[in-house]
Order: C-alpha cells, then sequence, then structure tokens
C-alpha cells in the first residue's frame, strides 16, 4: 500500500477449521459482518487450494466492497479472490516477494514472534506487523513461545508500522494488549461462541 494504513481496533480471523461446514462457516461470517467488522482475514492451514479460493470468492461476494478482506498465506489467491491483501508469517513469502505479485495498492502483513524478526520486519515493504501469541492459544499448531504485554511493549518500541497482537486474546484481556501499545488485535477462538455478541462486547472494551 502506498502510505500508511489505519486498523481497525478488532481484527477478526476466520480460521475454516473452526467449522463442521461451509454453511456454518459463511453464517459466522454474515454475524461478523452484521456486527460491524470492517476487516477479516480469512485462513486455512489444511483445505485444498480449490476449497480456498471457493471459500474465498464466496467472503468476497457476502462483504461486498466495504469490508477489507485478508487472506493468510497465499498471495495468489488474494487476486484470484479479489480481496484487499495478504497476511504471511516468517515461513511463507518474504514480504517483497508478496508485494511483488499484489502490487501497491491491497495489503500486506507479516506475523513476527521476537524482536529480531521486529526489526527485519521494520525495514521491510510490508503495511502492518502482527506481534504474538501474546498469550497461550489452542488456535495454532505449534505456536511460538508467548511473548506476554512485555512483548506487545517491545515491539510497540521497535516498530512504526502499524502493530496487531494476536494468540489467546479475548474480551477479557483485549484493553490491557491496547494499553500494552497495539493498534489492533486479532482474534479467532473468543468469537466463535456467539459472534454477533462477542463483536459488540469486543468493540465496547476496545472503544
Ligand atoms: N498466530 C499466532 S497465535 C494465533 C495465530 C494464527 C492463533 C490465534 O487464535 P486465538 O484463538 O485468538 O488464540
Ligand atoms: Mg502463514
Amino acid at each position: 500500500m502506498t502510505g500508511e494504513i489505519t486498523l481497525p481496533r478488532l481484527y477478526p480471523i476466520l480460521d475454516a477449521s473452526c467449522f463442521a461446514d461451509d454453511r456454518a462457516l459463511f453464517h459466522f461470517a454474515e454475524e461478523l459482518l452484521a456486527a460491524g467488522v470492517i476487516l477479516l482475514q480469512y485462513r486455512n492451514k489444511q483445505g485444498s487450494a480449490r476449497q480456498m479460493l471457493s471459500h474465498a470468492r464466496e467472503l468476497r461476494r457476502i462483504a461486498g466492497n466495504r469490508v477489507r478482506l485478508i487472506m493468510n498465506d497465499r498471495a495468489d489467491l488474494c487476486l484470484a479472490a479479489d480481496f484487499d491483501g495478504v497476511h504471511v508469517g516468517q515461513d511463507d513469502l518474504a514480504p517483497e516477494a508478496v508485494r511483488r505479485i499484489v502490487g501497491n495498492r491491497l495489503w500486506v502483513g507479516v506475523s513476527t514472534h521476537n524482536p529480531e524478526q521486529l526489526r527485519e520486519v521494520e525495514q521491510a515493504d510490508a503495511d502492518y506487523v502482527a506481534i504474538g501469541p501474546v498469550f497461550v492459544t489452542s488456535s495454532k499448531a505449534n505456536p511460538d513461545p508467548v511473548v506476554g504485554l512485555d512483548g506487545v511493549r517491545s515491539a510497540r518500541s521497535i516498530t512504526r508500522k502499524p502493530l496487531v497482537a494476536i494468540g489467546g486474546i479475548t474480551r477479557a484481556n483485549a484493553r490491557s494488549v491496547i494499553d500494552a501499545g497495539a493498534d489492533s488485535v486479532a482474534v479467532i477462538s473468543d468469537l466463535l461462541r456467539d459472534p454477533r455478541h462477542a463483536v459488540e462486547e469486543f468493540h465496547r472494551v476496545l472503544g
């Protein structure tokens, strides 16, 4: 993206593995959108590329163009589904490689887990940086060590880029994560049970 982006306080992640079938997945997305979510990431670690593209295209249709949709891991599927950005981790394509694929108009976000990675991303062509896991999470296989609120504070001191915190963030601890310097909280599990209500509560505590 040319110029600095502004992140909403809440950055929900729709993880395909959390849903029994497509119907449940799309219903969850609709509930989030109805509650006012304006940024949403699609994450699917087990599905085929075909399934991912099919989900992503339907999400684009449901969301319309007012909502920013971010594809986890895959720049190719981002373009194919007309998404608005890509989120990559330390084992995915580097931000510069993603940028060459998606161009300057779309967002590129990068996950980091320690100060060294943060310093590297600070110099890279990424629009935002994520730090985590902040707290213990069961939504990620083989997570890196928990960084805690101190890790968020340290990340804030290293990067001037918009900062997303991720991992074990709930309505109960989200405020403390923002107060530690994050611009936005990315959440999977604490949205699952009653998404509409959960989003409203997140918005209330994050104000
Ligand atoms: N990256 C670091 S922690 C995590 C990812 C994808 C999972 C976050 O899920 P939850 O359920 O909000 O802890
Ligand atoms: Mg990844």
